[in-house]
């Protein structure tokens, strides 16, 4: 992805799970906003989008980050949000273990509160160390936490996954936890 592509990408991140009114797009309560919006309302902006330019941003993000519903016309995130969006997740299965990447600086404070979501709607959790080294590196020195999702599945804690992976829980108190 190009550098112009990256960053449209990641304005388009804020737009759908954050912001969506600094563009005074209208989003359904499911997240989804009209390519046609935000092409039109996008066009006296800094970064403005074609519509070629997010078909491209969404087919090409490492990530899976988008989606385009099946009528071509609307795009959302396919998580992340802080705005309460219904994604219409469905309870899985979580494997044995999974793991969460965070900075050294966070450690104490999450080993006596657990996981916390902060300001989005879940707290995510990885399903390979590496992936979770490469999240926890966005916020600092990297360190990893497994999480003992077999105990967590018997106390009833309900996992989710996204479209792109991702898996989502409310909330992982400091007992399923432990330092890698
Ligand atoms: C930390 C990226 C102190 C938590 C990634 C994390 C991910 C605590 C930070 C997605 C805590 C929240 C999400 C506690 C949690 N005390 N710190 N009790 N509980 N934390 O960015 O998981 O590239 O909201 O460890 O791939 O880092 O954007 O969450 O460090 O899937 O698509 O609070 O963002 O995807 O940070 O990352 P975030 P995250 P994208």
């Amino acid at each position: 992805m190009n550098k112009n592509l990256k960053s449209a990408s990641k304005f388009l991140s804020l737009l759908l799970r954050h912001q969506p009114e600094k563009l005074a797009l209208n989003m359904d309560d499911e997240g989804w906003v009209e390519i046609g919006e935000l092409v039109a309302n996008s066009a006296s902006n800094n970064v403005s989008f074609t519509e070629q330019m997010i078909r491209e941003i969404v087919a090409s993000s490492d990530k899976q980050r988008f989606a385009i519903d099946r009528s071509g016309k609307r795009v959302r995130a396919n998580q992340g949000h802080s705005i309460d969006v219904n994604l219409n997740l469905e309870v899985v299965d979580p494997p044995l273990v999974l793991y969460h990447g965070t900075a050294d600086r966070n450690v104490e404070s999450i080993l006596h509160d657990g996981l916390i979501k902060q300001s989005r709607q879940h707290v995510h959790l990885s399903a390979t160390i590496e992936t979770a080294k490469n999240v926890g590196q966005r916020h600092g020195r990297p360190v990893i936490f497994s999480v003992d999702c077999e105990r967590m599945k018997t106390g009833g804690f309900a996992f989710f996954k996204s479209k792109n992976g991702v898996w989502l829980v409310d909330h992982v108190p400091s007992e399923f936890l432990a330092l890698m």
